[in-house]
C-alpha cells in the first residue's frame, strides 16, 4: 500500500478516450456536466473523506497504461471509466492487474441498456465492483464505494 506513514488513502482516477468531450456532444445520452467539473467535485469528495485525489484523462491507450503503471508505487485505489477501452482493451485490463490495486469501473449510461457489443467490459471481472448508468453520480458512488473497501482492508 503506498501510504504507509498515515492513515490517509490515495485515489487515481482515470477517465478513458473522449471523455474529455463531456458536457461539450451528445447531452442525451452522457449529459451536460462536464468532465473538469466531474473531477472537482471529486476532489472535494475525496478531501472532505481525508483523500488525496489525482484525476488523469486521455485519448491515448498507451498514456492511460503508463499512469496505471506509475500508479503501484503512489495510489492505494484506481476509479476508472475506461469508455470504449472497456469493451476491447486487454491491454488496459493487464495493465491494472499488474498494479495489483483494487479498481472500481464507472460508466456514465447503463451499458447494458445499450448495444450489445457495450455488454462486455474486459475491466469488469478484475473490478471490485462496477456502477454504471448514473451520470456523474455514478463517479461519486463508485468513488464512495472504493473509499470504503479500501478502509474495510485497513481495518
Ligand atoms: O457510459 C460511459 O461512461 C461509457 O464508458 C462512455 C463511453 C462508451 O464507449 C462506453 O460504452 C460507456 C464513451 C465515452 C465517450 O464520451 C463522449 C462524451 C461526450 C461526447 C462524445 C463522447
Amino acid at each position: 500500500m503506498a501510504s504507509d506513514f498515515d492513515n490517509s488513502l490515495r485515489i487515481l482516477v482515470i477517465h478513458g478516450p473522449n471523455l474529455n468531450l463531456l458536457g461539450t456532444r451528445e447531452p442525451e445520452i452522457y449529459g451536460a456536466t462536464t468532465l473538469a467539473e466531474i473531477d472537482a467535485e471529486l476532489a472535494s469528495l475525496a478531501k472532505q473523506a481525508g483523500c488525496e485525489l489525482d484525476a488523469f484523462q486521455s485519448n491515448h491507450e498507451g498514456l492511460l497504461i503508463d499512469r496505471i503503471q506509475e500508479a503501484r508505487s503512489n495510489a492505494d485505489g484506481v476509479l476508472i471509466n475506461p469508455a470504449g477501452l472497456t469493451h476491447s482493451s486487454v491491454s488496459l485490463r493487464d495493465a491494472l492487474i499488474a498494479s495489483e490495486l483494487p479498481v472500481v469501473e464507472v460508466h456514465l449510461s447503463n451499458v447494458f441498456a445499450r448495444e450489445a457489443f457495450r455488454h462486455h467490459s474486459y475491466v469488469s471481472g478484475i473490478a471490485v465492483g462496477v456502477v454504471s448508468g448514473f451520470g456523474p453520480r455514478s463517479y461519486r458512488l463508485g468513488l464512495d464505494a472504493l473509499i470504503g473497501h479500501l478502509r474495510d482492508a485497513q481495518a
